[in-house]
């Protein structure tokens, strides 16, 4: 089903618009990102996000994880993977031993509708979980309109920029081209400029949301689920209509979960250590680095980070939301 007015992005009018876009240079130092419905999108993944918002059709039984890139969307996928699956396979046999989080909850923009051919998810059983980096305002009506679940973690954002700078270094082809500097990224991201930025407004569309509509959007932090998982994993259980039991509590299985998707157990399983994302190429070890809170104060001076956090809560004010903005609590 055709959503937009505009003709659909094809490989041929592709360059054409792309030279009516505003332009800036992405982490890689390449490719380049486009202004595209007020977000900022690396060039090769303008057609899957054109393409996903056009063919996605929801279902009132999916749901969605979303995210800014580098925030905890892997973490977050295992998590409701496990808890919307536990019935079928319990924390032991978990397909999350063998297989990537990202294999298990697929992207829509750069997995699903990154290909000509737009993929038949009709088939799928309940419940259909995937990945977005898309901002709210730009997911597909279907999304918006129907009674799936939306969930979405956010981050510092610091240690996102960070945690994404980290990943273009581990992930850089030996091709002689050089990625922007840690300088360059943070001047960057002070102007909003970052893949599915700007930071305050990929934030801000589905804080509202969840505001607006709890029943719809959970809205989590990184940093809240480091510091409890299992409250969390409780409030996750119950938004997707999951509860746990009280016998299910009882057995732990709440604590196995938590176990399950824990940094270093993820990290240290062999699909994660060894195996490569099949499109990107990315080695999956690259979604494991540190999974710490605060590791930005390695890299970026006290004043750099007191400069950005002033935009951050300009940006957020008289929203609600903020973000904690000394070293320690991060
Ligand atoms: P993506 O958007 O490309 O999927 P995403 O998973 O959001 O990446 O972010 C990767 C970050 O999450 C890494 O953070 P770091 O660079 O600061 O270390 C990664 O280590 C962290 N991460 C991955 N899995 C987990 C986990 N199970 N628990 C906590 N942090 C995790």
């Amino acid at each position: 089903m055709e959503t937009s007015k505009m003709p659909p992005i094809t490989e041929e009018n592709l360059q054409e618009l792309l030279l009516t876009l505003p332009s800036e240079k992405n982490i890689d130092g390449t490719n380049s990102l486009y202004l595209y419905q007020g977000a900022w999108i690396p060039g090769f993944n303008l057609r899957g996000v054109d393409s996903f918002q056009r063919r996605f059709i929801a279902q009132d039984t999916d749901i969605i994880v979303a995210s800014m890139p580098k925030s905890g969307t892997t973490w977050l996928k295992a998590l409701a993977f496990s808890v919307a699956e536990r019935h079928i396979y319990g924390p032991r046999e978990s397909p999350l031993l063998s297989t990537s989080p990202h294999e298990l909850v697929r992207f829509f923009e750069t997995d699903l509708y990154s290909k000509d051919q737009p993929p038949d998810l009709e088939q799928l059983p309940p419940p259909r979980i995937f990945g977005c980096h898309s901002h709210y305002a730009n997911l597909p009506e279907s999304i918006r309109d129907s009674k799936c679940k939306v969930v979405y973690i956010c981050r510092n954002p610091l240690d996102q920029i960070v945690s994404f700078f980290q990943f273009a270094h581990k992930f850089k082809l030996d091709d002689g081209t050089s990625l922007l500097s840690l300088d360059e990224c943070y001047e960057n991201i002070c102007r909003g400029v970052q893949s599915q930025g700007p930071f305050w407004d990929n934030v801000l569309g589905y804080w509202k949301a969840s505001l607006e509509r709890p029943d719809k959007v959970l809205f989590l932090k990184y940093e809240e689920l480091k510091e409890d998982i299992v409250l969390n994993l409780k409030k996750l259980a119950e938004f997707l209509g999951l509860p746990f039991t009280d016998k299910e509590e009882e057995e732990g299985v709440i604590e196995e979960i938590s176990r399950l998707c824990s940094f270093d157990n993820l990290r240290n399983l062999e699909v994660n250590k060894n195996g490569v994302r099949p499109l990107s190429g990315a080695p999956n070890s690259a979604f494991f680095r540190k999974g710490e809170v605060g590791d930005w104060a390695n890299y970026l001076s006290p004043s750099m980070a007191e400069k950005f956090f002033n935009i951050v809560e300009e940006k957020l004010a008289g929203s609600g939301l903020s973000f904690k903005t000394s070293q320690e609590s991060a």
